[in-house]
């Protein structure tokens, strides 16, 4: 791995606000190993209550974000908005707003710039890869190249049905730098199991 292992915790678009006060209850009473980064992405309408009730060791992230500043755009959620509640992290590319919403590289890719040009960690998703075993990621950032100036770390994490039964397992794992979990992620004690597979 080439980072602190990190674990997402992508709730989708599931809860309630008493199912959600239950869950933050337990994220705040579990115990996590400290070598873990931590996050939870809540549906919006429900991350201002998460990011105010959350202990401070776990981290908000959006499951989505405008492609700029806010203004006439019904619908949508600014990046700014994001930061004034709290919120650290943004979901970007995820499977399900590429393949039901219709978003392509494009777009998610002018979000995920202009987010992380406001300072939001974005967590980028890509989904149409058969198998990692014959690729390498280049990663080439503009200003590095044929500038003498050189990047960086980048942590590569898997998602897919990662439970409290199979996490350690794939923790194992070298080139699996964390989890992005969906479903086992709305049941706190299992999700805990997850962060804990660190290895
Ligand atoms: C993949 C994943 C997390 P699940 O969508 O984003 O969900 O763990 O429920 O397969």
């Amino acid at each position: 791995g080439s980072g602190k292992f990190f674990v997402g915790g992508n709730w989708k678009c599931n809860g309630t606000i008493d199912s959600i006060t239950k869950l933050v209850s337990d994220l705040n009473s579990a115990k996590f190993e400290n070598d873990v980064d931590v996050v939870v992405s809540p549906p919006f309408v429900y991350l201002d209550m998460v990011s105010s009730s959350l202990t401070d060791r776990i981290e908000v992230s959006a499951q989505n974000s405008w492609i700029g500043k806010g203004g006439a755009f019904t619908g949508e959620i600014s990046v700014e908005q994001l930061k004034d509640i709290g919120c650290k992290w943004v979901i970007l590319g995820h499977s399900e707003r590429r393949h039901i919403i219709g978003e392509d590289d494009q777009f998610i890719g002018k979000k995920a710039a202009y987010a992380l040009n406001e300072g939001l960690g974005v967590i980028a998703c890509i989904d149409v890869v058969p198998s990692w075993d014959n690729i390498v990621i280049a990663y080439e950032p503009v200003w590095a190249i044929g500038t003498g100036k050189v990047a960086s770390k980048t942590r590569i994490i898997y998602g897919g049905s990662v439970n409290g039964s199979n996490c350690a397992e794939l923790a194992k794992q070298a080139d699996i730098d964390g989890f992005l979990v969906g479903g086992a992620s709305l049941k706190g004690p299992e999700f805990a199991t997850i962060v804990n597979s660190v290895t």
